[in-house]
């Protein structure tokens, strides 16, 4: 990858070889978030520092200006994939044998930190664009009509496990409560400091599942009891675990790894 060229006159010399070193070390620092991009916007050559400078008209000499751009890349990305989601197709499905047995545990701490949650008294909170708010019990929630689906989940940290999850069509859980449809993202708050959100579109998805089973027996702690959201459109981090409570809203609530560069959308 190259630094960025300048034509200066030769006495510049020492200032270029600065720049170059500079954007180096800048280019390094965000390399996982240039990569990423790379990938989600089809680049066949690779982005330098210079290519974004071009790209971007702006001279990316520290980072805050990098994170500038690379963040503006990343929403506008948002955009194109919420242009391109096809809210009709539906992610491949498998069949019982397929399923990844043990399935992979994964979470921004060990498995033994995984929240331990008394079903008898958990109560799902519902707040912001929906008419009922009322909080739901598991028993209230078991009593809606339930589906099941054997799908693909895929990390961006390079696995991916099929698996097997079992609960309530989201739609339909949206319909229920009177969430207003044409509102643009549903938030989600777990119980272990988690915290993600969805495009309406892809929340209204025929398999996107407010799961209470995985392999037709209530959800293990690893897994995300007692509630997860199961979205087989997207990557892993934005199918949250330990759900307690779901708002919709207007403005974009973001989530843990969406917060930390991983890019918002992240569909598959
Ligand atoms: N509450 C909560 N949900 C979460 C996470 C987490 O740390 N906490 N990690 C996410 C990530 S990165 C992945 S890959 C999946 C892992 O789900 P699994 O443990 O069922 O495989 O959960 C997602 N949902
Ligand atoms: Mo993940």
């Amino acid at each position: 990858m190259s630094a960025p060229q300048r034509t200066d006159t030769a006495n510049d010399t020492h200032a270029n070889t600065e720049d170059a070193r500079r954007s180096r070390i800048v280019l390094a620092e965000h390399r996982p978030r240039i990569e990423q991009l790379q990938r989600r916007l089809f680049l066949r050559s690779s982005l330098s520092i210079g290519a974004l400078a071009m790209l971007s008209g702006c001279n990316l000499q520290d980072n805050d200006s990098v994170d500038k751009v690379l963040w503006a890349m990343s929403r506008w990305n948002d955009r194109v994939q919420a242009w391109l989601f096809n809210r009709n197709k539906l992610a491949p499905t498998y069949s019982a044998r397929d399923v990844t047995d043990p399935f992979p545990f994964n979470a921004f701490y060990p498995e033994f930190d995984a929240p331990d949650i008394d079903g008898s008294t958990y109560r799902l909170e519902v707040s912001g664009l929906v008419a009922d708010k009322r909080g739901w019990s598991l028993e209230q929630l078991r009593r809606l009509p339930q589906v099941s689906q054997i799908t693909r989940h895929v990390c961006i940290e390079g696995w991916s496990a099929i698996g097997q999850w079992s609960g309530v069509p989201f739609r339909t859980f949206l319909e229920l409560i009177g969430a207003d449809l044409s509102a643009r993202y549903v938030g989600f708050k777990c119980a272990d400091r988690y915290y993600s959100s969805l495009d309406m579109a892809t929340a209204l998805h025929p398999q996107t599942q407010l799961t209470l089973d995985f392999r037709n027996a209530p959800l293990p702690a690893r897994y995300g009891y007692p509630l997860k959201l199961r979205v087989p459109t997207k990557l892993g981090f934005k199918n949250p675990k330990h759900i307690a409570a779901i708002f919709v809203t207007n403005t974009n609530p973001g989530g843990y790894w969406e917060d930390q560069g991983y890019n918002w959308f992240s569909g598959l």
